[in-house]
Parts: structure tokens; sequence; C-alpha cells
């Protein structure tokens, strides 16, 4: 008998249980030990039905995906989905926790469906570069309709234990113990006629009442979707289960699947699953942590209310701090319109809402973080200003609180430095809006403790984050290799690219936005202050703002925008300013392709990961692609910069830094040393050890 599937009957119910921690994830031996279970409760005449559930509070992860990359292990997922459904007997998937991707296709090839009040249920192979491969474009319509599977699939976002009973996917929300639930539900239905989802068909009649309908939902989903191959694979899959007969169409669904597993974009978006994991182990192996039981927040601008929201939803308690009445006040109101917006979505429960909104308490005395084990600070980008507070925290926190800076850029090193207990201090740089989110970027000062450290890691990953741990420079990792791109951008427009032109580039890269609508939406200025203060000139960036025109908030920035709307409009009045401008510093005009666009813009940035990786910043490649898969909607079928670069090979970025780097007289672009030397010695990225941030 399998050491992963068990099986225990009693009261002439057998219950299958699924035991391969952490997360039940369906290898083969999974696979095998389901398979073995059902064919001997197949003829077992003591029993009058089964359960199905998993161990460790958890149903099931869905497959395997370490298996993805091997040659397929029979058996396959199908046929223990076939199995299940043939079952001769009732049989009842109890869920608890997850029931994600084959975990779910195993649930709805079930009888009937139970979950505890906690469980979650999902689709998410989209995010994996793929689509269900074991009958969950089938069964999950048939269940609950197209309007209800179509984003579960398309956006592979999961659904609470209670949207799911309301939609038909669950037949009942169950309290208490679950499989003692699951046994009374057995009971309870015994004697009624079994309507597997395979035998439903309403969705499908509709369809064929009106298929041009259809076809223009699967056009908007398909057109909605950033990473269009799966998609226009997953709409295949419905197509599939309209027009063929169920078992034809479970083939097709299962050809498509194997397609998008082995293709480029899936290995890259696996690639990523595995690496946001390991950068979230880096601090993990101190010997011991420190208790977090009460948090503040100290300035409550639009950082601060996002971290205090991202504290209290991870369920602690949060003192925002402001010394100015009316931020509080703005503070407040931005709170309560958040939480309320995430009741009418059907996100949060009333009850839920107010519990989290009621854990951030608000006051303008510092002295108000005097009760707390960790303090963020989240004030305007000035050192002093920040030193200032660290030293006032410093004297009204107990010995032993975490003090953390939120700053995006500055010296970590230099603000752990205004207090007597540099040990206690690290950066933990959010990402606007803070608690939507994902990356933290976990900054390592020189004196950080390793308890303070991996407390924080804790923290960031209890809110649900992300967590990079990175050492101290100007603008980290993240904002350091985004500064390399801005010059670019700007000497782009010098020589005469409009900025509709370097947009089309970058978004059909896959971003969901190009650099000049990106400085539209974030404000002009806020470079433009900062290239003033370092005394640095764009002429193109520095015109608009002269002119005003400082992006969204006024209207007009590299684009024009109609009042009220966000929709980006070519100007002729800044195209004018660019063929004036290129025509000023005597750059002769000449048609700059798609491919030197695209390099001009990524290849500055793959250097500078180079640097950090050089100078012990960042702990490894992966760590870089985590950060801008995370944090700067790098396209995750492309894996990350670093991922990206090695795909090209280095030999080839090397030799186009060296060839711009002539071409436009700028020495930055020269090949950093790391690029160099394993191009030279034939290696890319990825062979590199990990280092010690
Ligand atoms: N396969 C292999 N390992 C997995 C795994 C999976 N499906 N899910 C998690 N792990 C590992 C993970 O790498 C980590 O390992 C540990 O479990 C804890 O994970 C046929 C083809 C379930 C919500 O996409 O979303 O089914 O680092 O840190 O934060 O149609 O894991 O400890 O060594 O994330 O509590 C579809 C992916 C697969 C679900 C738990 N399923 N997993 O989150 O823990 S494709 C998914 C998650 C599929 C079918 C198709 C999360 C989680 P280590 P963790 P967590």
């Amino acid at each position: 008998m399998s050491n992963v599937v068990r099986v225990e009957t009693s009261d002439r119910v057998a219950r299958i249980l699924i035991d391969r921690p952490p997360v039940n994830a369906m290898n083969v031996d999974v696979r095998r030990g389901l398979l073995e279970a059902l064919s001997v409760l197949r003829g077992d005449a003591g029993i009058d039905g089964a359960i199905l559930a998993g161990a460790g509070g958890r149903f099931c992860a869905g497959s395997d995906i370490e298996e993805f990359d091997a040659p397929p292990a029979a058996p396959s997922s199908v046929e223990v989905f076939a199995a299940l459904e043939n079952f001769p007997k009732p049989l009842v998937a109890a869920i608890a926790g997850v029931a994600f991707g084959g975990g779910l296709e195993l649930a709805l090839a079930c009888a009937y469906r139970v979950a505890s009040p906690d469980a979650r249920l999902g689709l998410p192979e989209v995010k994996l570069g793929m689509l269900p491969g074991g009958g969950g474009t089938q069964r999950l319509p048939r269940l609950v309709g197209f309007d209800r599977a179509a984003p579960m699939i398309f956006r592979g976002e999961p659904v609470s234990a209670k949207e799911a009973e309301g939609s038909g996917l669950i037949d009942a929300v169950v309290e208490g113990d679950l499989l003692e639930a699951a046994v009374a539900f057995l009971f309870a239905r015994r004697g009624d006629t079994v309507r597997p989802a395979a035998a439903r068909s309403t969705w499908i009649d509709r369809v064929r009442e009106d298929r041009p309908a259809f076809e223009a939902l699967l056009k908007d989903w398909t057109a909605k979707a950033r990473e269009k191959k799966s998609a226009n694979a997953i709409a295949e899959a419905f197509r599939a289960a309209v027009d063929l007969p169920f078992d034809q169409a479970l083939q097709r669904e299962r050809a498509l699947f194997v397609e998008r597993r082995d293709s480029a974009e899936a290995k890259a978006q696996r690639y990523l699953f595995f690496a946001e994991r390991d950068a979230a182990k880096v601090g993990l192996d101190a010997p011991s942590v420190r208790p977090v039981d009460r948090t503040a927040v100290v300035g409550a601008g639009t950082m601060g209310v996002g971290i205090a929201m991202a504290l209290a939803n991870a369920g602690l308690p949060v003192a925002l701090i402001d010394s100015d009445e009316k931020t509080l006040d703005r503070a407040a109101a931005t709170i309560a319109t958040n939480y309320r917006r995430q009741i009418e979505s059907g996100a949060l429960t009333a009850i839920e809402a107010a519990r989290r909104e009621e854990s951030i308490r608000r006051g303008t005395a510092i002295t108000a973080a005097g009760d707390c084990q960790l303090v963020i600070e989240a004030v305007f980008e000035d050192l002093g200003l920040k030193k200032e507070i660290f030293a006032t925290l410093d004297r009204v926190t107990a010995r032993g609180t975490i003090l953390a800076t939120n700053t995006s850029t500055l010296d970590v090193d230099a603000i752990a430095a205004a207090t007597t207990r540099p040990g206690d201090v690290l950066g933990l740089h959010f990402f606007s809006p803070a608690h939507i989110m994902r990356l933290v970027e976990v900054v390592k000062g020189r004196a950080t403790a390793p308890d303070v450290l991996k407390t924080a890691v804790m923290l960031a990953r209890k809110m649900g984050k992300a967590t990079v741990v990175v050492g101290v420079c100007d603008g980290f990792v993240g904002n350091r290799m985004h500064l390399r791109r801005a010059p670019n951008v700007e000497r782009l427009l010098q020589e005469g690219v409009m900025p509709a032109t370097i947009d089309r580039v970058a978004t059909a890269f896959g971003f969901a936005m190009g650099p000049c609508a990106t400085s539209d939406l974030t404000g002009l200025d806020v470079q433009w202050r900062i290239r003033q203060a370092k005394g640095i000139r764009y002429p193109v960036a520095d015109a608009l703002c002269e002119m005003g025109r400082l992006g969204q908030k006024a209207g007009a920035g590299y684009y024009r925008y109609d009042p009220g709307s966000r929709r980006p409009l070519e100007d002729p009045v800044v195209h004018d300013l660019i063929r004036k401008t290129a025509v000023s510093l005597g750059n002769a005009p000449r048609a700059i392709g798609d491919e030197e666009i695209l390099d001009r813009l990524l290849l500055p940035m793959i250097n500078e990961g180079a640097g950090l990786l050089e100078e012990g910043i960042a702990r490894c490649p992966a760590d870089i692609d985590v950060v801008w898969a995370t944090g700067y909607g790098w396209p995750t079928w492309r894996g990350g910069p670093m991922y990206f670069a090695d795909h090209i090979g280095l030999i080839t970025i090397r030799d186009r830094l060296e060839r711009y780097s002539t071409q436009l007289g700028d020495e930055t672009l020269r090949p950093a040393r790391l690029i160099k030397a394993l191009a030279a010695a034939g290696r890319g990225f990825s062979s590199l050890p990990a280092a010690r941030v």
C-alpha cells in the first residue's frame, strides 16, 4: 500500500487520505496510491461510500510542479480523475485549506464536494503559463457555468468556500470536524442519484443557442490576458467543451495542456515559482526570532497607509502615527474606503473588514509606538527626517523592538547609526500600493542582527509578501536597476523616438505599461526634483515639466489626457518638442528599430543587475528576477531580466552593450566585468552560486 495515500474504513465508509507534506502535491506516488485505493474499494461490499481528503489541513495543492520538466510517469492524473468519476458508490471530496489545480480537479471528479470555511479553491495553472490539464476546463463550467468558470481559469484566481458554495462548485460548507461532516453528508445523500459534472451540460446548451455571444466572450477574455498563448489555449479548451463529446474534449484539453506545459513561457514561470520560494528562505536559518504582537507605522501618507493595512490584513494590531491630524483624517478615510470596497466586492465580510479597520488605531504621538515590538517608518524620503525619527524611536520603544525603514533609496546603515542599537534596524522596502503589491525588499544593514532579519522576513511572509533580502546601496536592487532605464528612455526621445513608440515596444515585450505612460501615471515631477537636486538635466523630460506637463495629474505629460480620462493620447506638442530637441542636439534623424529600442530599455538594467551581483547586494540572479517579477511588472513568462539575459546569451548581451556604448558614447553601457567573465567562460548568470548578502 502507498505511503502517501492511506485508507481507513469504519461505519461502512472508506476514508482515502492523501498524505504528502507539505501541500499534498500530486506526484506519481500519489496518483498510484489513489488508483490502488480506488481499485481495492471498487469491489468492497463492506462500504456504502467513500471520502477523499488531504492530511495536514490541506486537500491538495495540485500536480507536483517539480515533475513537469521530467518525462511523464504513469499513471497520468487523467486516469485518476476517470477512476474517481467512475467510482460505483458515492464519493465525497472533503476540502480543507487549498484545492488548487489538479487538487481541485480531483474534487471535480468526485460525486460531491464539501469544504471547511477556510478552504480556497482554484485553477491557477495560467499563472504557471499553462491551463488545467485534468478536466478543469471541462468539469468546472458544467458545475458553475461559463461566467463563473472563466475568471477562475483565465485569471487563475481562487474562490473562497463561501463563494464556491454559492456557485454550486461545492455542495456544502461544513463546520467542525471535516471528515465527520463529510460522512454525515454522505449518509444524508445515500440513495440519491449522483449527477457527475460530466453529465451536466446546461451551459453548453446555452452557448449553442448563441454561439456568437460565446465567441465574443472568449475574444474579450483573451484580449484582456497579458500572456496570450495560454489564454488562447484556454479558449480552445472551452470551445472543445462545446463542440466535442466529453471524452474527446478531455483529450483536446490534455493536448493543449501538454503543449503549454512544455513551452518556454511555462518553464520561465515554473522557474519564478521556485525562485520566489527560495528567496523567501533567506534569513530563516537564524536560531531565534523576536515576538511581534503589536506594530506601529510612522507616517500616514500613501505608503504608510498601505503598510498599515497590510499589517492589519495579516492580523496584527497597528498604531498608525503621524504628527499631522489632517493627514491622519485622510488616512482614516482611505482605509474606510478600501475596506468598504472589499466588502462590496465580496472579498471580505463586513465583520472581517471591521475587525481589520478597528485594529488600526491612529495617533499623533510617536510614543504610541512605545508598546510595539516592530515599528515601520514610512515618512518622506529625507535622510535627516528619518534619522530624527529613528533617534526618537530609539528612546520611546523598548529594547529589542525592531525598527524598520521603508526608504526606497536612502542609506539604511546611516539611519541605523542614528540609534544606539543598529542591530535592531533594517529596511522593509514596500512597493506602492503596499497592501496590494507583493514585493518587499528586506534590506539587511551591516549591523542588522540575525534574529531581526528572520523576524522581518517571517512577518513579511505572514503579510503575504514575496520577500527578497538585499544589501544596502542607493536604490537597493529594483530601483537601482530601474534607474538605469530612465536615462536611456530620455536618450531615445532626444534621438527623435516618440513616447508611443517606446511604450509600444515595452508593452509588446510584455510590460503592462511602457516607461513614458508610467511616468505620466506616477508624475514627471518626482524624478524631476531628484534630477534637479543632483544637477542632472534631461532636455525632453525637463522641458515637459517646465511646461507644466507633469503627467496625468496635470492632464498632460508625455501624452495628453481628455478630462476625466486616463487614456494616453499622442500629442503633436510633444512630437514637436522632441523633433526640435533632436535637431538642437545635433541628432541626425534615423529610423531606430524596435529591437534596438528594446535593447536600450533592457540591457542597461541587466548590466546593472550584474553589478549588483558583483557587489554582493543581490544574493543570486534569481533573487533579482523575483524582484522584477513581483515588484515591477516584468512579464513572468519571460522569467526575469537575468533569466532573459541567459536566454539571449551573455556573449550576445556583452557584444550589444559594447556596440551601443561605442555608438552612443556612453561609458555606462560598457558591459560589467561579470558579464564579460561569464561570456568568456561560455556561462550564464544561472551558473553563479548564491552569495551571502
Ligand atoms: N508542486 C510542487 N511543490 C509545491 C506545489 C506544487 N503544486 N505547491 C507548493 N509546493 C511547495 C513549494 O515549492 C514549497 O516548497 C512548499 O510546497 C510550500 O509552498 C493537472 C497541471 C498551495 C497556496 O499552482 O499556490 O495542478 O520551498 O511556500 O505559502 O491541471 O504553494 O518548502 O521546498 O507556497 O503555504 C497547480 C501552487 C499546479 C499551486 C501554499 N497548483 N502552490 O502556499 O506554501 S499545476 C498550483 C501554491 C496542476 C493540473 C495542473 C502554494 C499554496 P519548499 P509555499 P504556502
